[in-house]
């Protein structure tokens, strides 16, 4: 399967329920306020928020008031523009040329899908024939060191580990200095998403990243947060937390494929303005996607074929 039918089979819960709320929409009936009032409302039901509704809804209208959206086809190019034009400001890869080893540290809440996420992450470096690393953080469970483990000997890349329990900060100092001295370009740190509590774990994270950076300059280079798109609105709440305290600088969000609530990922380019590296379609190696907005906006707004208009 190509990159973007993943996408499009990645967003089909989420532009399903946009679409069977604004289908009338579609079926030739004549634009007026009613038919903005049905679209907003499937946003909304998508988990786009109200704020970013609101503003969304205010470039749509602009554009019928200009003249631009006549006739029921033009809805679905009009949104499609609107949506790209949304995520664009969000398009960035990781900066991953500029450094070696290049760090990246991966936070996020127990089970948005971190460890699978790592996984995805080296295989696809690994592809692209960069030397890659692992180093298991999340200490706090014998078994999230093992489901790394099992990835990476798949993929035949080595883990940096010490025993269930000790301190993930001299974990990430240990990986640190073997993908100094081993000439890696890549080291990817797993970090555990719960502790006894939220401060615990911040504090924590934050240690983690202090040790890193006294061995490396500049490291991490990378502070990646996966968030859980069934998690809608809530994710967003994840990402403005762990922001205020560990700065993120990129976000995975995984599990579209799982989710109707698609649509948060506006929000998360209109009010949290951190890049998007990846989207999670499935749960297998090859299902992390590099994320554009034009492919984003395309597959959201094509119930047919990437080509076919509404
Ligand atoms: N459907 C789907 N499942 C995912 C995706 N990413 C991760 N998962 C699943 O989410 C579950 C938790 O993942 P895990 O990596 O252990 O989460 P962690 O606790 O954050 O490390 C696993 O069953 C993964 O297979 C995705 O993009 N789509
Ligand atoms: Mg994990």
């Amino acid at each position: 399967m190509g990159i973007f039918d993943k996408i499009r089979n990645g967003l089909a819960k989420t532009r399903d329920q946009l679409f069977t709320r604004i289908e009338w929409v579609v079926k030739g009936k004549p634009i007026d306020e009613d038919a903005f009032d049905e679209i907003e409302e499937a946003l909304i039901l998508a988990d786009v928020g109200f704020e970013t509704t609101q503003v969304f809804m205010t470039a749509l209208k602009d554009r019928w008031k200009r003249g631009q959206i006549r006739i029921s086809e033009d809805i679905g190019q009009a949104m499609r523009e609107e949506i790209e034009t949304f995520l664009t400001p969000v398009e960035a890869s990781i900066p991953l040329n500029s450094t070696k080893p290049f760090v990246i540290l991966t936070l996020g809440v127990n089970g948005v899908g971190k460890t699978t996420t790592i996984a995805k992450l080296a295989n696809i470096y690994l592809n692209s024939g960069k030397k890659v690393i692992l180093g298991a953080c999340d200490t706090f469970r014998a078994a999230a060191v093992e489901q790394l483990e099992v990835w990476a000997k798949r993929m035949g890349i080595d883990v940096i580990k010490h025993a269930e329990g000790s301190d993930p900060a001299a974990v990430a100092f240990d990986a640190t200095k073997a993908a100094k001295a081993r000439g890696t370009d890549l080291l990817i740190l797993d970090t555990a998403g719960r502790l006894h509590t939220k401060a615990n774990l911040m504090e924590e994270m934050k240690k983690i990243k202090r040790v890193v950076g006294k061995e490396l300059d500049g490291a991490p280079h990378e502070v990646l947060l996966t968030i859980d798109a069934t998690n809608g609105q809530n994710a967003i709440a994840q990402a403005r937390t762990f922001n205020e305290s560990l700065q993120i600088t990129g976000l995975v969000i995984t599990k579209l494929d799982g989710t109707a609530k698609g649509g948060f990922v506006l929000p998360i380019a209109h009010l949290l303005k951190i890049p998007i590296r990846y989207i999670g379609v499935g749960e297998g190696i090859d299902d992390l996607i590099p994320f554009t907005a034009k492919d984003f906006a395309t597959a959201l707004i094509s119930p047919e074929s990437p080509s076919s208009s509404l």
